[in-house]
């Protein structure tokens, strides 16, 4: 099953890097710098129509076309959750990364994940209990504590107030490792946690399509998915998300990303 999923997200993955040079009919969703294109909708709907003749008990949750929302009962049996293109600003402005990623849930947690990204043609992917991958390849998180590592964080544009703050945890981790970096695309910050190349991410808010399918690949690295305040994650919508490598896990050495995410809410 792995395998034809992989199949539909290089499927997905080709629609993607076709759009090049074509009118993406760029529209702006809710909050600023929220874009979402035609290829965002598109590749959701050859998705769900592909994945669907994969599993066809399965239910569907994804970011576009109005199906965003765990609804009751998704937590019963197989959940499909989709992000067709996880970096959609990037994707706009042409700059790599972007990806697809395919979560699958069973009973409310993840099963299976696969990230796929076109440009460099990585191919992510993790089953429960059976470790992770990349390009065939078993993959694992990083064993270095946080003062070795190279950090990667995000602060989507939907509040200036939520970007302000995330910047001072920001600050405080830049003091303590050899950097922090900002790609645009949660999974892919997710699967560069993974492979051993980043030692965790952190974002303040993300939606379940974005973590769900990079998180499964995580955790089968061996790294650590949480909230910013050290909770298992419900796995049932938006959250924040402070992912690290084993290294950093062991260490316990990350600041305290729950203070910060206190005083966002204090202000909205
Ligand atoms: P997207 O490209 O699929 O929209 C960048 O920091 C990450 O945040 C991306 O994975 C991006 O996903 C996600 N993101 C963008 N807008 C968001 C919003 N309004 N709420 C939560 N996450 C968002
Ligand atoms: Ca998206």
């Amino acid at each position: 099953m792995i395998e034809k999923i992989e199949r539909a997200a290089r499927e997905a993955g080709s629609i993607i890097l076709a759009a090049h040079g074509e009118d993406l009919h760029i529209e702006n969703k809710e909050g600023r710098a929220n874009f979402v294109t035609l290829y965002d909708k598109k590749v959701q709907d050859f998705l769900t129509t592909r994945l669907k003749e994969i599993l066809p008990d399965a239910k569907f949750l994804g970011e576009e076309n109005g199906m965003d929302a765990f609804l009751p009962g998704d937590d019963e049996g197989w959940l499909f959750v989709i992000d067709p293109i996880d970096g959609t600003t990037n994707f706009i402005h042409n700059l790599h990364p972007y990806v697809t990623s395919i979560g699958l849930m069973k009973d409310g947690v993840p099963y299976a994940g696969v990230v796929y990204a076109p440009v460099t043609d990585q191919m992510f992917c993790a089953v429960r209990g059976q470790g992770a991958y990349e390009n065939g390849r078993r993959i694992h998180s990083s064993g270095a504590p946080l003062s070795d590592s190279v950090m990667l964080s995000g602060s989507a544009g939907f509040s200036m107030q939520a970007y302000q703050i995330a910047q001072e945890l920001t600050r405080e981790v830049q003091g303590r490792c050899h950097g922090v970096r900002s790609t645009g695309s949660a999974e892919y910050n997710l699967c560069m946690t993974a492979s051993g190349r980043s030692g965790g991410y952190f974002e303040m808010r993300l939606g379940l399509w974005d973590f769900a399918a990079g998180g499964l690949i995580l955790e089968e690295a061996g790294g650590r998915m949480t909230d910013y305040y050290g909770k298992p994650l419900s796995w049932r919508g938006p959250s924040s998300v402070l992912a690290v490598s084993e290294g950093i896990a062991r260490e316990g050495a990350f600041p305290d990303a729950g203070a910060y995410l206190d005083r966002w809410k204090a202000k909205e």
